[in-house]
């Protein structure tokens, strides 16, 4: 690797090399905040967020994606109840036929684990229209999570657009020792810095400790980064990473990156693995960390291992000596949802899938399934121990139900139990994969006389993405539909889950879902009001979880025009600007307490706010005849004004906007 004059992170070199519009110098330091334009090497979509970011592809009118490398994934909603989510299946892969895209059929596994087994290479950047993107995180790449719409973009070969990040460095030191494993790592990190710790930020891995853990358990705190709000987590390749693509058979994909000797970190975290101690995220946030010491003997009724962060074959294999020779207690429903097929079938070669079978556990398809209510409900006020990322209040299906995140090793203890159990010392738990390469349901993409034949296949539920309506309100007063309180989820804008995804591909049926797990009848007053303009207020952390675009499409569509919010986690706030509305900061957090649901508010200088900047000038009129006026900082950066004045990002592409 070339040698710079000034000693530079993991990220920024990776950033370096992919900077598309070269404002700045070669080598040297990009100050944290700017914003950058990043050249994209390879694309992921998923089936719940795809369908959007393909019917916006189609409009851009480019042949064939101009990435290296571009993959469509079914994965989220896998269970077929009627004929829509086979449709936009068959409608995603007559797409990949015809644009030259990867296709990874339904069962082949999710999106994140497949991805790192079969594409993730070091020095890459990744752009994912799922917020766990940043999985890839664990090979060396830079994988960042956004919103379909992004992603379409850079599909066309366009870049994407964010500002630099500040650069967190965590200090690994010792060896995961006793019960613990990587999730209990990354569970430390929330515990510590909490779901918005992360903002703005990427978390890079370095230190002694790093040689310690394996890509698969890497990936386990990479994904979870997500959970920090973070923009990516990074992680060095090297001899660990080389022997994973080795396992793989695609050693020939490896390439050694790390930062500079002496490389400067915005802030430094330590974090001693050997200290680390089996731990569990309480209902119902990621950052709500228990140890589970604390937690022993209180009762479980049901276990669950799977998700993109915890279902590889070393998750297996931990769960499966832990088990052996032992059953799950009677009180216990228990399953697992191997993270990709190819996990499946070498569990299966080892005999591990065998002894968890045997111990007890129902083996759930490889798929994102009970992490995003796709089947799997825990009981009524159940308490359910899985080892996924998101634990958001009613996401299981279950709007009672407590949702607590654990390690595989503590799933798997407390199965056997039937109530919280520290893990002992699995002995050490082999973590080095090697599985077979197997393509049996990746589908390649076309040559180019292929794909011109291919007829794209729309099913009767797949509807046109409706656009933003023009930011012509002026001075008017907007109602003030709903004020809500701090961290609220993607999940509580609109809800994921059997019932709703279904519609991921028809806004004008999935927006009746909005704000429904806050209030119910936040459509219905939408309707009444003949979908008028109006504003949404939230507090800190606004649209954390997920890149659902879809939480900014279903309040477009019922008429809200901006959010002011204490503070906004990344990708939702890009959402909200990519379908024009726009996101505004309380300039003071005591200004939340001046406006309420039912008051109205006016905007004194919203037009030369966004061709110019400067902050927002509010006036608010109470339900009781008082006013107040405050501003609202207006963090958007050049671009997103333009984007919010040309009315969303698929206007300002088409009139030529970068
Ligand atoms: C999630 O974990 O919430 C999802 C479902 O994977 C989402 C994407 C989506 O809503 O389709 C994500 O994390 O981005
Ligand atoms: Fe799928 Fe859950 Fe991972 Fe989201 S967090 S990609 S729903 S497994």
């Amino acid at each position: 690797m070339a040698l710079t004059a000034t000693p530079l992170t993991l990220t920024e070199k990776i950033i370096q090399a992919h900077i598309a519009h070269n404002a700045f110098a070669k080598g040297a330091p990009i100050s944290r905040g700017a914003g950058i334009a990043l050249a994209i090497d390879q694309t992921l979509t998923q089936d719940a967020t795809g369908t959007m970011a393909y019917l916006q592809f189609e409009t851009i009118g480019v042949a064939r994606v101009r990435t290296e490398l571009s993959v469509s994934y079914i994965d989220h909603n896998t269970l077929q109840t009627d004929g829509k989510n086979m449709d936009d299946h068959r409608y995603l892969q007559s797409i990949a036929a015809k644009y030259g895209l990867w296709f990874s059929r339904a069962g082949n596994g999710i999106c994140h684990q497949v991805h790192l087994e079969r594409f993730g290479k070091p020095g890459k950047t990744l752009l994912g229209s799922d917020s766990h993107t940043p999985t890839g995180g664990a090979l060396g790449m830079l994988a960042i999570g956004s919103g379909g719409l992004d992603v379409a973009i850079a599909m066309a070969g366009g870049a994407f657009h964010l500002a630099m990040p500040k650069i967190y460095g965590v200090r690994l030191t010792g060896r995961l020792a006793g019960g613990a494993g990587a999730k209990d790592v990354i569970l430390e990190l929330l515990r510590r810095e909490t779901v918005k710790g992360g903002v703005g930020a990427v978390y890079e891995y370095f230190g002694a400790g790093v040689e310690t853990l394996s890509v698969p358990e890497r990936s386990t705190i990479t994904n979870m980064g997500a959970e920090l709000g973070a923009t990516s987590s990074v992680f060095p390749s090297d001899a660990r990473a080389k022997e994973f693509l080795a396992g793989m058979g695609r050693q020939e994909d490896w390439s050694a990156w790390a930062a500079d000797e002496g490389a400067h970190y915005d802030r430094i975290i330590d974090i001693d693995l050997s200290a680390v101690e089996p731990l569990a995220a309480c209902p119902h946030s990621p950052d709500a960390v228990k140890r589970v010491a604390d937690l022993a003997g209180a009762p479980v009724s049901q276990v669950c291992i799977g998700s993109c962060t915890s279902s590889s074959l070393a998750d297996l294999r931990a769960a499966a000596e832990i088990v052996r020779g032992r059953n799950i207690a009677p009180g216990v429903e228990a399953g697992i949802a191997p993270g990709s097929r190819a996990v499946m079938i070498a569990a299966a070669h080892e005999g591990i899938l065998a002894e968890l079978i045997r111990a007890g556990f129902r083996i759930l398809e490889s798929a994102c399934g009970p992490c995003i209510g796709m089947g799997f409900a825990p009981n009524s006020g159940g308490v359910s121990l899985r080892t996924f990322n998101r634990n958001f209040k009613g996401r299981s299906g279950t709007a009672d139900a407590s949702v607590y995140l654990v390690s595989a090793q503590t799933a798997a203890a407390s199965a056997v139990t039937g109530a919280f159990t520290v893990p002992q010392a699995a002995g050490a738990v082999d973590a080095r994969v090697t599985m077979p390469r197997d393509d049996g349901m990746l589908i390649p993409p076309l040559d180019e006389a292929a794909s011109a034949r291919v007829q794209i296949e729309r099913g009767p539920n797949i509807k046109p993405c409706p656009m933003p309506r023009a930011l012509a309100f002026g001075a008017a007063e907007l109602a003030v539909a709903l004020k809500a309180g701090d961290n609220i989820s993607t999940d509580d804008i609109m809800p994921a889950g059997a019932q709703v995804l279904p519609f991921r591909s028809n806004v004008p049926a999935i927006s009746k879902f909005t704000f429904e797990r806050i209030d119910a009848s936040f459509y219905q007053a939408a309707e009444k009001s003949g979908f008028a303009d109006c504003v949404v207020v939230g507090g800190e952390n606004y649209g954390q979880g997920s890149s659902r675009e879809h939480a900014a499409l279903g309040p477009m569509f019922l008429g809200v025009r901006a959010v002011l919010a204490k503070s906004f986690a990344r990708i939702h706030a890009a959402n909200l600007v990519n379908y024009g509305i726009i996101p505004m900061t309380f300039a003071q957090s005591a200004d939340y307490e001046k406006i309420d649901k039912g008051d109205s508010v006016s905007f004194a200088n919203l037009d030369s706010a966004l061709k110019t900047g400067g902050d927002f000038m509010l006036r608010v009129k109470k339900a009781d005849g008082s006013s107040a006026s405050f501003t609202a900082k207006n963090s958007l950066d050049e671009r997103s004004r333009a984007v919010l004045l040309a009315g969303g990002l698929v206007a300002y592409a088409r009139a030529g906007g970068q």
